[in-house]
């Protein structure tokens, strides 16, 4: 199944799974992480991840969604951006193959992602899209993945029309 590059509020998505740009401590802070944490309902979903934490950057875990229209939360921690000499793009390119790791084994059959990192974290979201694009082919193209439903959710038009872009580019 082809991967879908959409816009609009990852709250919204009725799939098994919708990915969270975390923190390491997995508190709800901003961005989409707070909104997940407020439509999941804020005080349950973060005493399901007190129990988690801390989480590598890279890594991911899962709880369950609450009062999300999806099942499951995978929480995944992505890199601080430093300049791109500290190793960012991999500990990016580990979020996504972490987070569909943990989704497949959970027997998720369709997951949202946010552009992980590109916001308060800071990575330029040209490089983090192509890295997202680039994560989820590769997963899609292992034995036994290639049926996932895998979707980009990115919140603005802009970022939109960009991941357009670089998935054309990378064509
Ligand atoms: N749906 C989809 N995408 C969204 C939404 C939404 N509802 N809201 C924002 N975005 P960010 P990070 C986009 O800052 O850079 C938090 O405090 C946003 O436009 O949410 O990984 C965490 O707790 C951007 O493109 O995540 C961490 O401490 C993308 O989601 C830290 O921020 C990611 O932006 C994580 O920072």
């Amino acid at each position: 199944m082809p991967m879908s590059i959409i816009q609009g509020d990852i709250t919204t998505m009725r799939v098994d799974a919708i990915v969270n740009a975390a923190n390491p401590q997995l508190k709800q802070g901003g961005g989409v992480c707070g909104a997940i944490f407020r439509t999941a309902g804020a005080s349950r979903l973060q005493r399901a991840c007190d129990a988690l934490a801390p989480v590598p950057v890279g890594k991911a875990v899962i709880t369950d969604g609450f009062g999300l229209p999806a099942r499951y939360i995978i929480h995944t921690p992505g890199p601080v951006w430093r300049g791109g000499t500290h190793g960012e793009a991999q500990q990016l390119a580990s979020c996504y193959q972490s987070s569909l790791e943990l989704a497949a084994a959970h027997g998720c059959a369709s997951v949202a992602f946010p552009l992980i990192s590109a916001g308060i974290y800071g990575f330029p979201a040209g490089e983090a899209i192509r890295i997202a694009l680039e994560q989820i082919e590769v997963f899609l193209a292992q034995p036994g993945h290639g049926t996932m439903d895998v979707s980009l959710v990115l919140f603005d038009a802009a970022t939109h029309r960009l991941a357009l872009r670089v998935h054309d580019d990378l064509r």
